[in-house]
């Protein structure tokens, strides 16, 4: 471990004078004004659809990392919402939780969110390869048949996704998203959507990540189409060692495998409240998602 240890985890956010805008099980947003949000990343980590009750160090700061360094990546592309991720730039208000902020958060522009996930796959896994074996097809999409659990799809495909009420989101087609937002932006969001995930897979597949499949969330600001949230880190995607790839069978998650592979150890029922984890486990995943981070980017985690 370098300089955090396991108590210097951020678990939950502590501002008392911000008001949050959104909670999700491992990032806050808090307002700032009228225009702006400030995003940020906690060392939580989910397992099996729970927060577990051990944070992983430095899990947050690299995940704001990895966002950042593909937002920049993917700028000539697609308008995003960042403002700035250097605390010593945010407003007085916030500047006070810098020790708290540092590397793990962003100052964003506040957008109107379009209610949809913008999902992309390259490979057939999780709930895409479940309805392919059950209809033939993802979202309303006919896939070529014989196809086996991982394997590369003949071009990625759009999935979209609504945030259902019980948790778990759920594909759509194409005619039900353009019911929801429109049909002409729809088709701007369908190609936005592939055109960023293809030039960020093929540069990834060069520093040998897959990225098998990733979730956008776009919203309206006055530049336009932005690309808002976290974008291709390993909780918004699957990320695959292209030298383990193995076609045919579930592949193991780059980021989350010792935690996974505890947590079937010790036979959790998977139900509340989620178990702690050992910090072996805990130090060994944060070290996953430190390499994820220098293997991706080729550059060094300053932590
Ligand atoms: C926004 N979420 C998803 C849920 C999270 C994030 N720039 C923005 N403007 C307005 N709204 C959002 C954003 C962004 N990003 C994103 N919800 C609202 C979400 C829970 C926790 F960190």
């Amino acid at each position: 471990m370098s300089t955090d240890t396991l108590d210097n985890v951020l678990l939950r956010t502590d501002f008392p004078d911000l008001n949050l805008h959104a909670s999700g099980k491992v990032r806050d947003v808090y307002e700032i004004d009228r225009d702006h949000l400030l995003f940020v990343a906690t060392d939580r980590i989910s397992a099996f659809d729970y927060v577990l009750a051990t944070g992983i160090p430095n899990k947050g700061r690299v995940l704001t990392q990895i966002s950042l360094f593909w937002f920049e990546f993917l700028k000539d592309v697609i308008a995003n919402h960042v403002v700035t991720a250097h605390v010593e730039q945010y407003p007085a208000a916030v500047r006070k939780y810098a020790d708290q902020l540092r590397g793990r958060s962003m100052l964003v522009n506040r957008a109107e969110m379009f209610p949809v996930e913008c999902v992309v796959r390259g490979y057939i896994s999780g709930s895409a390869w479940k309805e392919y074996k059950t209809t033939g097809r993802v979202c309303g999409i006919e896939l070529p048949k014989g196809l086996k659990e991982s394997d590369k799809l003949p071009e990625p495909i759009f999935t979209p996704a609504t945030k259902a009420t019980t948790g778990h989101d759920e594909n759509i087609p194409f005619s039900e998203m353009s019911r929801i937002v429109g049909e002409e932006l729809s088709r701007q969001l369908r190609d936005a959507t592939l055109k960023i995930y293809t030039k960020a897979a093929d540069y990834a597949r060069t520093r040998g990540i897959i990225i098998a499949d990733t979730k956008f969330e776009f919203g309206m600001t006055p530049k336009g189409i932005t690309l808002a949230d976290e974008v291709l880190t390993p909780d918004s995607s699957r990320f695959w060692p292209a030298d383990k790839y193995q076609p045919g069978i579930a592949q193991e998650s780059y980021d989350k495998q010792y935690v996974r592979d505890y947590l079937e150890q010790i036979r959790w029922n998977k139900q509340p409240p989620a178990p702690a984890l050992p910090a072996e486990v805990a130090v060994r995943t944060s070290e996953k998602y430190v390499e994820a981070y220098e293997q991706l980017t080729g550059r060094k985690l300053n932590v």
